[in-house]
């Protein structure tokens, strides 16, 4: 499928970002099934999605990628310039944004806040991600928005497309995707309605084999993951929804990088939403939601390896609730004002014990309370259109936190504490042209330390929980986006001072000690791309990403900040064959800061550069019809990325270690999509 670009469509989305969310129902019957106006796919595989909006990054997670990514949500990421994925194994990676991991970017699945169980963090919010399960991705960078919770390095929104049926109707997609190391994965998305109200029910399953380094060696890397999802919506009107969901899944994941393996990763989850779009007066949309997510994760060192030692498991569990209402304000023509609240809670238990049916069998012991956490903010965002061409965009934010620390044998047992956190930006944006426009934004957002950073030690402590300080985040954003005849290009640039950055430091002091503790950095950089289509079926596009960390308390480099990359890509395209190659240059690391970094990893040490040359094809029979193939590494170069985590650790029988974990080998894939309606 190959959407053209609507110059309406943009120049709409251009005059108000902010309302692109959630406007407009689709249809999705007849003519168009297209996802939204605005996701449009110049080649049918996507190898880096190009920034048409400022600050604004948005394309379609059923579209081929290359290299083909893992079925998680970090991996699908990983395609966007500026963002890196820390490797654990074949699939959960963490996804990182110009250097920031876990919770400085925060991550919305259709709206709602899902936090992993792992204390190893096995399981970010991406591990619960089935990328097919959804209709389009957003990034949304900086903190230059304060609608989806307090964003530090920025947001990442996995949304469903509102459904709406103008007559009665169907859609039935499905697709098939085979690679290499025994890798395939299926999806079936069924649905169907009538002006009232529709439902949808979508399957997928993964699966792949443990994948090869370059040299040929096997990384304990295989997987097995499942989603079903169920949903009921009805529509009184076009611009009303009362919506249902229910999604269940489960998965299994081997590391290669610790002693145990992910044996099981379920998740449930209920959803309600209401909308009500387009009410032409003052108050124009009205939106409610709320949300319950239950995870249940196990992680041992005997289902997926065979146990050195003692049989162990681990099963803590997670539940997370919230709602969020807003109100879109329409005072004047010119003035768009969102307005509303959102709340969450969750609670973190543990157990742990020995091999199911054996002795002490760990689904026989009591669960017991880690961390609670309260939470709720409101939020305003103005946009003021100030001609056609200008606008300042203004966004305030207040959080009201709490936590308490429910451990029987922590230092701080029992003790509770909260913050007031204020988030707010400034942004002024002024379009040259249809598809060109600049934008300026200061930023400010404050976030509180999270699950893992409070179960951390701290510096004077066995416990980080209360003598940790929340983190200040103060961002310059600054950029542009243009067109020009068959040129279109972005810059999009950063400049960050992190007032008592949350630094994970493991060895602390020569000590078992992992701390953590409050620094101060400073990082910069940014993303640049091109396009060009230098003859009528022909494209070629470059890209570059760059983020530069400095720890400033501690006079060196902030620990775990990826490398200079850059990607050039040659495609061509006559609408029904498509083929492409994609080169990915990634230069060395020599700024690394060892044993410091985030709850995810810390640094090992400096890494070399690499290159990597994949190229794609595709035919398309039709709009819903196409096929699309690849080789991944076509020349099986050995290497690992610099955020990789150790594979030292591990110690797995039958697998040679390796000082990081190394990325796939040559991988062939082929992806078969196919809609009826
Ligand atoms: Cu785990």
């Amino acid at each position: 499928m190959s959407y053209r670009f609507s110059p309406l469509a943009f120049a709409v989305a251009a005059a108000f970002p902010l309302q692109l969310l959630a406007e407009e129902p689709v249809h999705a019957h007849g003519a168009s099934s297209a996802p939204a106006p605005v996701v449009t796919l110049d080649t049918i595989v996507v190898t880096a999605p190009p920034m048409r909006l400022p600050l604004r990054v948005e394309f379609d997670p059923r579209a081929p990628q290359q290299p083909l990514p893992a079925n998680d949500g970090a991996s699908l990421l990983k395609t966007l310039p500026g963002m890196s994925v820390i490797r654990k194994g074949g699939t959960d990676g963490d996804p990182v944004f110009r250097g920031m991991a876990a919770s400085r970017l925060n991550i919305l699945l259709d709206g709602a806040q899902i936090l992993g169980g792992c204390g190893g963090r096995m399981d970010p919010p991406t591990a619960y991600i089935f990328p097919d399960s959804y209709d389009r991705v957003t990034l949304l960078k900086g903190p230059q928005s304060v609608l989806y919770g307090v964003a530090s390095a920025g947001s990442v929104l996995f949304q469903r497309t509102p459904t709406y049926f103008a007559e009665p109707g169907y859609r039935v997609g499905s697709a098939l995707t085979v690679a290499s190391f025994g890798r395939n994965d299926e999806v079936l998305d069924v649905k169907g309605g009538t002006p009232l109200g529709y439902v949808q029910g979508m399957l997928t399953h993964a699966r792949s084999g443990d994948y090869e380094d370059g040299d040929g060696k096997r990384v304990h890397s295989r997987y097995e993951r499942q989603s079903a999802t169920a949903i009921l919506g009805f529509t009184p009107d076009k611009n009303t929804r009362l919506e249902f969901s229910a999604i269940r899944s489960d998965a299994e994941a081997a590391y290669a990088d610790r002693g145990m393996d992910g044996s099981q990763f379920k998740r449930e989850n209920y959803g309600v939403k209401f909308e009500k779009a387009n009410m032409g007066g003052a108050l124009d949309k009205i939106e409610a939601s709320a949300y319950y997510n239950y995870i249940d994760h196990v992680m041992d060192n005997y289902s997926l390896r065979h146990a050195s030692g003692m049989a162990m498991a681990n099963n803590p569990d997670r539940k997370t609730t919230g709602y969020r209402l807003a109100a879109t304000l329409q005072p004047a023509d010119s003035l768009q004002w969102i307005v509303g609240v959102d709340q969450q809670a969750n609670l973190h238990r543990g157990r742990s014990g020995g091999r199911s049916g054996m002795a002490n069998d760990y689904r026989e012991q009591k669960r017991v309370d880690n961390l609670r956490f309260d939470a709720y903010g409101l939020f305003s965002e103005l946009t003021w259109q100030v001609n056609p061409d200008d606008r300042f965009i203004v966004g305030l934010r207040g959080d009201r936190w709490e936590a308490k620390d429910k451990r029987q044998n922590s230092a701080t047992a029992h003790q509770k504490m909260d913050a007031t956190l204020t988030s707010g930006f400034f942004r002024y944006e002024r379009d040259f042209s249809e598809n060109s426009a600049f934008y300026a934004g200061l930023g400010h957002s404050e976030r509180a330390p999270d699950f893992w950073e409070l179960m951390k030690a701290s510096v004077n402590s066995t416990s980080a929980f209360d003598r940790i300080h929340p983190e200040k985040t103060t961002q310059l954003d600054v950029g542009v986006t243009w067109q020009s005849g068959d040129w279109q290009g972005f810059v999009s640039s950063f400049y960050s001072k992190v007032d008592d950055y949350i630094l994970i430091e493991s060895k602390y002091r020569g000590t078992s000690d992992t701390v953590a503790r409050n620094i101060d950095a400073t990082t910069w950089g940014g993303e640049a791309g091109v396009d060009y289509r230098f003859a009528p079926n022909w494209k070629t596009a470059a890209s570059l990403a760059y983020a530069h960390g400095k720890n400033d308390t501690d006079r060196h480099a902030l620990g775990q900040m990826p490398p200079l990359e850059g990607r050039l890509m040659l495609d061509w395209d006559n609408g029904r064959w498509s083929a492409g190659t994609l080169l990915r240059l990634v230069a060395r690391q020599n700024r690394y800061a060892v044993n410091q970094g985030n709850i995810v990893g810390q640094d090992i040490g400096k890494t070399a550069g690499f290159g990597v040359f994949s190229m794609n094809g595709g035919y398309r029979w039709n709009k819903n019809t196409r096929v699309t193939f690849g080789v991944d590494n076509l020349f099986d170069q050995t290497y690992a990325e610099a955020l990789s985590k150790s594979g030292e650790a591990s110690m797995i029988s039958g697998y040679e270690q390796t000082t990081r974990v190394n990325e796939p080998g040559r991988t062939l894939w082929l992806k078969a999509q196919f809609a009826l309606e």
